[in-house]
């Protein structure tokens, strides 16, 4: 220990260990010869660390390694820590040693040195012990969509022996023989990959469990326990020792609780124990998040099912980060520690984003809660990897666990060669927009947020293109560049969007209507080259995506902008107005009248929550109450209907919005219903955004405004007056 001066513990949970070491060896650094910690290297942070003075050449022939008990190691057999998985190393002038509490230990300890290696050829001298806090980290190929290719897997198990990831469940829903057709066994040539896929991820010290998806046609009868049995063996046959049932996304008969933990105990009894090297089995609940939970199926799972079986669990809602209150609940349900299966980076639900941001959000005491952490990801596999990296650094060591240098660490190691280029990529493709789960990620084009104006705005958009051009000419890593280059062009044509909004800003500014309409007609088919790119729209592919970028703040900017200054043109020129999009109303003041000629009206002044009515008469004390601004929202192409008189605007039902106005869902689509020669045309009005679609309707002997949706005859009283307010 006296060739190493202690000046640096990660583990911020680890500080007074922290003072006590600085206290006794920081003497050195007080006579001037300070230990800085190198550049961050290593990732999974390990757990303890002690940099050390000077180096040694990588190529050092003075390597002892070996497990616990081995000979070669046995002089440090009391450094190794007790932990499964756990390793000592240490680099000193005296030589190198590697000593793992098991053969995974020694692995790791191998990456770790590895990882230590310069380009020059050096080692830092350093003493690492190390061990994982969560005992299974990995990835499960769980999505719905195109699953990956067979290379793309093995290249997978390289990356997850490197960053100490031990676990990979395979589950691609679209896989017909894990699901639809769970009962057929794998074609010749499916099975033999498999095996070669069982045999590599062993290399890489990474489990591979096999799931089958049985539940969406299962019946509880003996004949289908015996073809699950029958599939596992032949699993079992090609190398698989560990597997896993799933029961998501499924309704009716094979979502039984009772039938569940039966199953899962008959497989218990019937194979596992026939064999002496299969796993504990682990199962996909059906009500696997806490948002789907109710009745006594959680509890029947807990105290029916054999104690070794692993449930997985999604946390309080499907995608979720996972905090303590999330544990405590689910494992005093199950009774065991919940394995936890992370619906992130995973996008089938928002297939034309690309998630490249941090990986933050998950609480970083719930290492002793946990039976396993493992990420669903993205089907694009290689680019996955960046939050994978985050994922394998959190579940190894999540007490210091930091999202923001995980991700500076992740984005350099995926692409060192363009590292800034690829930063900048990321951090236009970071928000999922609004989904159906909720989970947002809005610190997204930093530099274009803190841009204090256009001119620093030009330059953000210019590099974002310089940044696209560096990426689509990369051949360093063909595989990923493949997988994101529909992303990296529209990233590029978001960039010239940019760049021609703000040139026709100066056009407008410089009075040049013919410049202008000619920029403006560059924008459009800009913007059109960008909605045609297409990613995965290969032959036979499960789902195809239009690839969006920086959507967050870019795209709403632009939109609007771009919105802004047509009107701003069209109040000041006549000249060429029809290359604009058309409105169909005109941006003003309007009384809303329905087919009985009566005004729609604020009753209340603008209660929150109140809903419009329809009054026969003028309302002569108070006329606002009856005007409604009618706007055009450029962002989302469609209206808002604001109330004049206290300013609030209608939501989708009707009424008063309680919330702040949200463009997404208080915004409507209005189309003419009647010929363009009409003196009095009648409009419809209808909900577009994530209130539904649903028509405006007026029925006679109602006061309210009533919705009809599409599917369901339309009632005459559908259209409505729009007359401008003189
Ligand atoms: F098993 C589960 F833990 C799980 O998450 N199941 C699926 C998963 O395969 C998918 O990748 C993920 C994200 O979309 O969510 C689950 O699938 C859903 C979730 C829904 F809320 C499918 C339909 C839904 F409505």
């Amino acid at each position: 220990m006296n060739t190493f001066i202690s000046s640096f513990i990660h583990s911020r949970v680890k500080s007074i260990l922290f003072i006590t070491l600085y206290l006794a060896f920081g003497v050195a650094n007080v006579m001037g010869q300070t230990q800085q910690e190198p550049e961050r290297c290593l990732s999974p942070l390990p757990q303890q660390v002690a940099w050390g003075s000077g180096n040694v050449a990588a190529d050092s022939n003075n390597v002892r390694q070996g497990v616990r008990g081995d000979k070669a190691v046995r002089a440090w057999s009391r450094r190794i820590p007790q932990q499964a998985e756990g390793y000592y190393l240490s680099i000193s002038q005296k030589g190198i040693v590697i000593a793992g509490a098991d053969s995974a230990g020694l692995f790791y300890g191998q990456q770790t040195l590895a990882q230590l290696r310069r380009d020059d050829g050096t080692l830092p001298c350093v003493e690492i012990t190390d061990w994982p806090a969560m005992p299974e980290r990995g990835v499960i190929e769980g999505y719905y969509g195109n699953p990956y290719t067979h290379e793309a897997r093995l290249r997978l198990f390289d990356f997850m022996g490197r960053n100490k990831l031990n676990v990979f469940i395979y589950g691609p829903k679209d896989d017909p023989y894990h699901r639809s057709q769970w009962r057929v066994p794998y074609p010749k040539d499916e099975a033999r990959r498999l095996s070669e896929l069982v045999q590599a991820a062993r290399r890489s010290h990474v489990k591979f469990v096999w799931a089958i998806h049985p539940g969406g046609d299962i019946r509880w009868e003996l004949s289908d326990s015996v073809a699950i049995v029958r599939k596992c063996e032949a699993m079992y046959g090609l190398g698989v020792r560990s597997f896993c049932v799933f029961f998501d996304d499924i309704g009716g008969e094979g979502a039984r609780g009772e039938k569940q933990a039966g199953l899962l105990n008959y497989l218990h009894k019937a194979f596992v124990q026939k064999h002496d090297d299969v796993d504990a089995l682990m199962m996909c609940p059906t009500q696997y998040n806490r948002s789907w939970s109710g009745g006594d199926y959680l509890t029947t799972l807990g105290t029916q099912m054999e104690p070794s079986v692993r449930v997985m669990w999604t946390g309080a809602t499907v995608v979720d980060m996972i905090d303590r209150e999330d544990m405590e609940w689910i494992n005093a349900q199950l009774r065991r520690k919940a394995y936890i299966w992370l619906n992130y980076p995973v996008t089938d639900y928002c297939i034309d984003h690309l998630l490249m941001g941090p990986t933050w959000g998950n609480a970083l005491d719930i290492g002793p809660m946990v039976s396993g952490f493992c990420s669903n990801p993205m089907e694009y596999c290689e680019a996955s990897r960046l939050s994978l990296f985050s994922i394998a650094d959190y579940a190894w060591h999540p007490e210091t666990y930091d999202a923001q240098a995980s991700w500076l660490m992740a984005t350099k190691q995926i692409m060192p060669e363009h590292v800034e280029a690829f930063r900048l990529f990321c951090d236009n493709n970071v928000d999922l927009g609004p989904t159906a789960h909720g989970l947002r990620r809005e610190t997204e084009s930093q530099g274009f947020v803190s841009a204090k104006d256009d001119g620093e705005r030009m330059q953000y958009f210019k590099a974002m293109s310089r940044a696209a051009t560096e990426l689509e000419r990369d051949a360093s890593q063909p595989e990923l560049r493949d997988e994101i280059q529909p992303w990296v062009q529209s990233m590029d044509l978001t960039a010239s969007r940019g760049i021609i909004t703000l040139i026709m800003q100066q056009q407008l500014q410089q009075g040049e209507p013919e410049a202008f309409v000619k920029s403006y007609e560059s924008y459009d088919r800009t913007t059109k080259q960008q909605q045609a790119l297409r990613s995965r729209d290969f032959r036979g592919s499960i789902k195809v995506a239009t690839p969006v970028v920086a959507t967050r703040h870019i795209e709403p900017w632009l939109r609007s902008r771009v919105a802004e200054m047509i009107a701003d043109y069209k109040q000041r020129y006549d000249y060429r107005l029809d290359v604009f999009p058309v409105q169909v109303v005109e941006n003003g003041t309007y009384f809303i009248r329905d087919t009985h000629g009566r005004y729609l009206t604020d009753p209340a002044y603008a209660q929150a929550g109140v809903k419009a009515v329809f009054r026969v008469e003028r309302d002569t004390i108070n006329p606002q109450t009856q005007e409604w601004t009618i706007a055009y929202d450029g962002n989302t192409g469609r209206y808002s209907i604001t109330n004049n008189q206290a300013r609030r605007y209608l939501n989708e039902v009707g009424a008063f919005g309680p919330n702040p106005f949200n463009a997404e869902w208080n915004t409507y689509e209005i189309q003419k219903q009647t010929a363009e020669s009409d003196a009095t045309p009648a409009y419809s009005i209808r909900n577009a955004g994530l209130g539904g679609t649903a028509w405006w309707v007026a029925v006679e002997d109602d006061e309210v405004i009533q919705f009809v949706r599409e599917a369901e005859t339309m009632p005459s009283v559908f259209t409505w007056q729009l007359q401008p307010v003189k």
